[in-house]
């Protein structure tokens, strides 16, 4: 039994969220003291993304299955989809409000002149049709291997409901992805088990990369889109759960901090999904259920991160370049910011991609695009946390609706190691 006097023993003692956000102070600090050379540890942060996205295909495809299989009832799994989407696109709504909100009272391109240059082409924005057929795997193999989420949970949800309808011959199959989901988990907690490490990595990388020289002229729209991002999280988050689901918001805050924490500092939260399911189950008590539809579902078109930033940095471009936004351009950015984080990949620096269908809607020079590029991945960063935070809330929230929610394991504090 290692003593807990020796640094083994404390780390051992500390709980995972605590050695996770010991991880990443200590990389900030080590980017912050060596600056570029700090970059030497950037594997240790590479080897965790690339264990976490491994994960992500044979855990959502197990869970999903096994998931709908135990709920037994495919009417249940459709008032689910529903409850699901509607939160989602309401939660978006109020995300690029809020970014606009922002911008407009804290003027962050007021002053700020940066002369564009070079040809940005813009994005066309995926139509809505194009996204539903688009759903159907053509080859659910091709769809696995490549990573293709939509079409994976298409598929799993077919395959569990179609295991239902069979019964007694399909017991095997079921029981086959039961063990199959437990091994999943077993190596997730692995993998979790070396994330200090990796958040180390790529705190080090990203700190010792963005000097205060590249932040500092921009730090007024990081800045507001921080204010924006974190006042979303307490007011429209912590609020959901308090009205509709009379849930304390502060057992969710600390229950969602490893996925925080690992959203924020990979910028990818489909790669942060593992984490995110990990906390759903263990730290909030939503069944596998419902979190493995939902969260899955989240990470592919739910980015209330990337809708706020759309709605800041479109504003704060305006303010740059000098554009005064009618009405009707601000109601063109609601609509294209949320069509376009909808559109976003769960992956680093999918919502500057997506930026250009924005401006283009409202006539703004694309060629800004690559002022913001500068600082993106520390916008990214935030976007990518509060994407994860908002699938987590309404992973509760349907979980709680839906009588899939253990109260006694959401309530209690977090002290698990
Ligand atoms: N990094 C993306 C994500 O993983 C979000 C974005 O780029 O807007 O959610």
């Amino acid at each position: 039994m290692t003593s807990t006097k020796t640094p083994l023993g404390l780390w051992r003692r500390l709980p995972l969220w605590q050695r996770i956000i010991l991880g990443l102070t200590l990389g900030v600090l080590t980017g912050a003291l060596f600056g570029e050379d700090a970059s030497i540890f950037k594997p240790l942060g590479d080897i965790f993304i690339n264990a976490i996205r491994m994960l992500i295909v044979p855990l959502v495809f197990t869970t999903l299955i096994v998931g709908i299989t135990a709920m037994r009832d495919p009417q249940k799994m459709g008032r689910i989809g529903g409850k699901t989407i509607l939160l989602y696109l309401l939660t978006t709504a109020f995300a690029i409000a809020i970014g606009l909100l922002a911008s407009t009272i804290f003027q962050p391109g007021a002053g700020v002149h940066v002369d564009l240059e070079g040809d940005m082409v813009s994005q066309d924005a995926p139509s809505l049709v194009q996204i539903l057929v688009n759903l159907v795997p053509r080859n659910p193999i091709d769809a696995l291997a490549n990573g293709n989420i939509m079409q994976i949970i298409v598929f799993a949800v077919g395959i569990g409901i179609a295991l239902i309808m069979i019964g007694e011959k399909g017991k095997p199959v079921m029981a086959l992805f039961d063990s199959f989901a437990e091994v999943m988990y077993k190596l997730t907690e692995f993998v979790m088990a070396f994330a200090p490490f990796g958040v180390f990595g790529l705190m080090a990388h990203v700190a010792g990369h963005y000097g205060l020289d590249v932040l500092i002229p921009l730090a007024k729209v990081i800045l507001v889109a921080y204010i924006a991002s974190i006042a979303h999280v307490l007011i429209i988050y912590s609020g959901l759960l308090t009205l509709l689901a009379r849930l304390n918001p502060i057992r969710y805050l600390t229950g969602i901090v490893d996925a925080l924490v690992v959203a924020f500092s990979s910028a990818s939260s489909s790669g942060t999904l593992p984490v995110s399911m990990r906390c759903a189950q263990r730290n909030l008590g939503v069944s596998p259920a419902v979190s493995g539809f939902v969260l899955p579902v989240g990470a592919t078109i739910n980015m209330d991160g990337t809708a706020i930033y759309q709605g800041v940095v479109a504003l704060f471009i305006a303010q740059m370049v000098g554009v005064d936004l009618s009405l009707m351009d601000y109601g063109m950015i609601i609509v294209t910011g949320t069509l376009a984080s909808i559109g976003t990949a769960g992956v680093p620096g999918a919502g500057l991609i997506m930026l250009s269908i924005v401006l283009s809607q409202v006539g703004l020079p694309l060629e800004a695009v690559a002022v913001i590029g500068g600082i993106d991945r520390i916008l990214d960063m935030a976007r990518t946390s509060v994407n994860v935070a908002g699938d987590l809330m309404v992973t509760v929230l349907v979980g709680r609706s839906e009588g899939e929610l253990d109260q006694a394991v959401y309530d209690e504090k977090q002290t698990r190691a």
